[in-house]
């Protein structure tokens, strides 16, 4: 599987102005080997995208130019809805979500993300809990049903927004994924595939809807070059859970015999009867994930994704 291989490259210079330091600080730290960087034919310094998205959050620094790191210029910028109002900061996730105010909800996920929230922290906290009360609003009627169709969508492009800020320069691995067949829920796919992201992980997300012959063939199929290393499964609605189950347990000892780690997680996975099969592991939180998958994959040279 083809990993992103060209990620954006920044000058020492343009980080700095992103921040608001000075060249010389940026020097100094690279220097230090605190920031890691490329050098030019030229040996000139340069930074991956990723890399100074990590350092800025590891370090917790300010932005003065968000735009410079791919950031929407709005960023820090007030919502309408004062976050005072609440004493919970998931509280104003969900009544942003609520109005529809979509740059608000992308600027308060992407704010705690780069004050060090993981992408996996912020699925099992705001995400998940907003979603829970908004999925309440369909028995309503139409006005309902809009507001949790808006939401999803809200959700997915602030998560694709994160996911393109960590995505690995150098993946520890490959991975590859989806909803169960007739499974219509997008969400925990993508967010799957951001989590391994995150974990320095390339992964290839089928989404909705994907029946467990596609993953198998995804990854045992004759125009597969490189089997994954991973392969993970969202059950969030299972329709069929006597035949699921079969087709699962095949697949999970068909991976555990090629050295495939396989996982599954989603809100109805618990209908799965999956046996004690050794190679299958079950979770309810895509923190739980994170850590599988860390524990799974070799030491990673830099740093690793902070909680
Ligand atoms: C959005 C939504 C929809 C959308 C989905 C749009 C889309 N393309 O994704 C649509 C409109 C399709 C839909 C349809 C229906 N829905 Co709906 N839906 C929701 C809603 C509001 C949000 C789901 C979501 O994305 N949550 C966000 C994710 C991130 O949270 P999560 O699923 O809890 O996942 C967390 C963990 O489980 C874990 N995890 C999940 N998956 C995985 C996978 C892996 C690998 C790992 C490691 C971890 C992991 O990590 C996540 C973060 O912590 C939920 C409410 C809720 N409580 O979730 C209702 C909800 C699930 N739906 C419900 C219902 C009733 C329906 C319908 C029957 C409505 C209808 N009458 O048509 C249909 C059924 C569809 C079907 N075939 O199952 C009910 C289910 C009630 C029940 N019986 O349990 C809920 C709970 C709403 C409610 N309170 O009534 N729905």
């Amino acid at each position: 599987m083809a990993a992103n291989s060209n990620p954006k490259l920044l000058s020492p210079k343009d980080l700095a102005l992103a921040i608001g330091a000075s060249e010389s600080s940026l020097k100094r730290w690279t220097d230090q080997g605190l920031l890691v960087v490329s050098r030019t034919a030229g040996g000139h310094r340069r930074i991956p995208l990723p890399e100074a998205i990590r350092f800025v959050r590891s370090r917790r620094l300010p932005l003065v130019k968000p735009e410079i790191l791919g950031l929407p210029a709005s960023f820090g910028v007030e919502s309408d809805l004062r976050p005072g109002e609440h004493d919970r900061p998931d509280d104003v996730f969900t009544d942003l979500l609520r109005a529809g105010h979509d740059i608000g909800a992308r600027n308060h996920l992407v704010e705690r993300f780069m004050r060090g929230e993981t992408i996996a922290a912020l699925a099992d906290g705001p995400i998940r809990s907003a979603m829970r009360d908004l999925g309440e609003f369909w028995k309503q009627g139409p006005e309902g049903i809009l507001i949790e169709h808006r939401a999803t969508e809200i959700c997915a492009m602030v998560i694709q927004d994160l996911r393109s800020m960590v995505t690995p320069e150098q993946p520890r691995g490959t991975a590859i994924g989806g909803s169960l067949g007739g499974d219509p829920y997008k969400l925990p796919p993508l967010i799957a595939a951001s989590v391994l992201n995150e974990c320095g992980v390339h992964a290839v997300n089928l989404g909705a809807d994907t029946p467990v012959e596609v993953l198998e063939i995804a990854a045992f199929g004759p125009e597969t070059d490189e089997r994954p290393d991973i392969l993970w499964l969202n059950a969030s609605s299972v329709s069929d859970p006597d035949t699921a189950s079969r087709r699962i347990a095949e697949l999970a000892a068909r991976c555990t015999n090629a050295g495939i780690l396989f996982c599954i997680g989603g809100r109805e996975a618990h209908r799965l009867e999956l046996g004690d099969s050794a190679g299958i592991v079950v979770h309810d939180s895509m923190r739980a994930f994170a850590a599988t998958i860390l524990d799974h994959l070799p030491e990673p040279r830099g740093s690793r994704a902070t909680d």
